[in-house]
């Protein structure tokens, strides 16, 4: 396989409620994550691989660390930072009127990245609804386009020269289905109607960011040449049996819930056949006027951001009454016509997350084949009980993923795909929504028992500043992990007061 092109974006993503603190700092008021973290709190055992909901009020504290994060990200080598950006800490009431020190905020940290050779790819929005609009219905009301324009605008205006590369929100599919049909997350809802509405007034807020940007690009606030894109977590199909038609066809109707009704709308400008039926059947045709998608056909989105961890085995129902022994139980989907199985041959993580590497290859060339725009991964990453050793986590298990995952990225580029560039999840340990800060993906750890919050390496940050130095993944070569610890120790041991311990 060719080395990566020179021009080719290496980052790491992250997002603000997840990274960030200073929740009651610099002017910002509650979003639905504080409110549902601080009504949900719960620590289960020990190194049990469940669902720990942690306060996020210092999280990793990146609101006070942002400085010393671009000089470690420097040192990895990294040319990019995927970055949400908190909308309750810009706008933290509905007066319509910003908190300037929250874009200040924004604003510092920025130049802080571009300072260290870091260009920021913000996202818009990642799930964090401000309270204040989460009580006036949130996505699942009207009232959060008019609010998102006046973020967009907001937002376009003050940073909008500072980088090139922009996303309007990460994971419509993972926020609506956890948020609105499954209550794992806020708004903590078990309402189809509310889902369907949700996943509407998201697409049209996609269009609505679109339509300021170009406005933005117009009056000179945004560079030239900048793109706008939507930030979607497909999980390729894989058919239990391949040979079976049933589950071949319900690949099929999964595709159509899972990829069309999350990228269409933005990447062609209309909906899918299955959102038509789901207004009727739900009775939300008021719901949609005609300016409405006037402005999606208008407002395409120019490139796509996918956040790959897995692809989905699927299977018809019926192998729901066949004696199967499943690794873990199947997992809800927005249609009972396809169900998502955990056969035992496979790999998982220790949350139940499939690992199978090779479907980012294969679901990269159905991406561009059917929207052609180039492709970016948002996210890939491991979620591990990291356990630190003589000071430091050897994470090789977290090397050997990342490695494999980015061999399919440069095998897809040989095979002609338009990826631009690969973020990896995460820079720093940050809050986890299925694992709290017990579910580790990091390349720097952090001790979330120190008061400090200190950043130490890990052995795959200095994996990852290989790959990137080299332009290369480890596709033939045995991957020397000893040599990536020794490294991490001895940064360690000469950065102590780098890293703030
Ligand atoms: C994606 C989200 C990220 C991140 C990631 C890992 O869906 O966009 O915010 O959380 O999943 O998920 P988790 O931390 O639950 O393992």
């Amino acid at each position: 396989m060719k080395p990566f092109l020179k021009e080719f974006i290496f980052s790491t993503s992250t997002c603000s409620y997840q990274i960030e603190g200073g929740r009651l700092e610099g002017g910002r008021t509650h979003s639905n994550w504080d409110k549902f973290t601080i009504e949900n709190y719960y620590i289960p055992l020990e190194g049990a691989a469940e669902r720990e909901i942690n306060s996020i009020t210092h999280a990793a504290d990146y609101y006070n660390k942002y400085k010393l994060d671009a000089t470690i990200m420097k040192e990895m080598g990294v040319n990019g930072f995927v970055y949400n950006l908190d909308w309750a800490r810009i706008f933290p009431d509905d007066s319509g009127i910003i908190n300037e020190a929250g874009l200040d905020f924004y604003e510092n940290a920025f130049k802080s990245l571009i300072e260290n050779g870091i260009k920021p790819i913000p996202i818009l929005y990642h799930w964090d609804t401000p309270l204040w609009l989460e009580e006036k219905g949130g996505t699942s009301s009207r009232n959060f386009l008019e609010a998102f324009r006046a973020f967009s605008r907001a937002i376009f205006q003050r940073l909008g020269k500072y980088t090139n590369l922009w996303f309007v929100n990460d994971e419509n599919s993972s926020y609506t289905v956890q948020g609105y049909l499954d209550d794992y997350c806020p708004p903590g809802k078990k309402n189809a109607r509310e889902f369907w509405k949700a996943i509407y007034f998201l697409a049209i807020s996609g269009a609505i960011a679109k339509d300021e940007f170009d406005k933005a690009i117009k009056e000179g606030s945004v560079n030239p040449g900048s793109l706008l894109g939507i930030d979607h977590d497909w999980t390729p199909p894989v058919p239990y049996d391949e040979n079976d038609q049933d589950d071949l066809n319900a690949c099929k109707i999964f595709n159509e819930y899972n990829l069309n009704l999350f990228l269409d709308p933005n990447m062609l400008g209309k909906f899918p056949n299955c959102f038509w039926d789901a207004i009727k059947k739900y009775k939300l045709e008021k719901m949609v006027l005609p300016s409405d998608l006037e402005m999606l056909e208008n407002n395409k989105l120019q490139l796509i951001g996918w956040n790959y961890y897995r692809p989905s085995i699927i299977a018809h129902p019926k192998r729901l009454n066949e004696k199967i022994e499943w690794h873990n139980k199947h997992s809800i989907f927005i249609t009972n016509e396809a169900i998502i199985v955990y056969p035992k041959t496979n790999r998982y993580t220790d949350w139940n997350w499939l690992i199978l590497p090779e479907y980012l290859s294969i679901g990269a060339h159905v991406l561009q084949d059917k929207y052609n725009k180039p492709i970016m991964i948002l996210e890939n990453g491991l979620g591990y009980f990291d356990k630190k050793i003589n000071g430091i986590v050897e994470d090789w298990y977290r090397i050997d993923f990342l490695n494999e995952h980015l061999r399919e990225v440069q095998k897809a580029i040989d095979e002609g795909v338009n990826f631009i560039g690969y973020s990896a999840w995460t820079y720093c340990d940050i809050f986890s929504p299925s694992g709290g800060y017990r579910k580790k993906y990091g390349f720097v750890g952090v001790d979330f028992d120190d008061p400090n919050l200190g950043r130490y390496p890990k052995a795959s940050m200095y994996w990852y500043k290989n790959v990137i130095k080299n332009l290369s993944t480890f596709e033939n070569k045995k991957i020397n992990y000893n040599t990536f610890s020794k490294e991490a120790k001895l940064s360690l041991k000469n950065k102590k007061n780098l890293w703030n311990i």
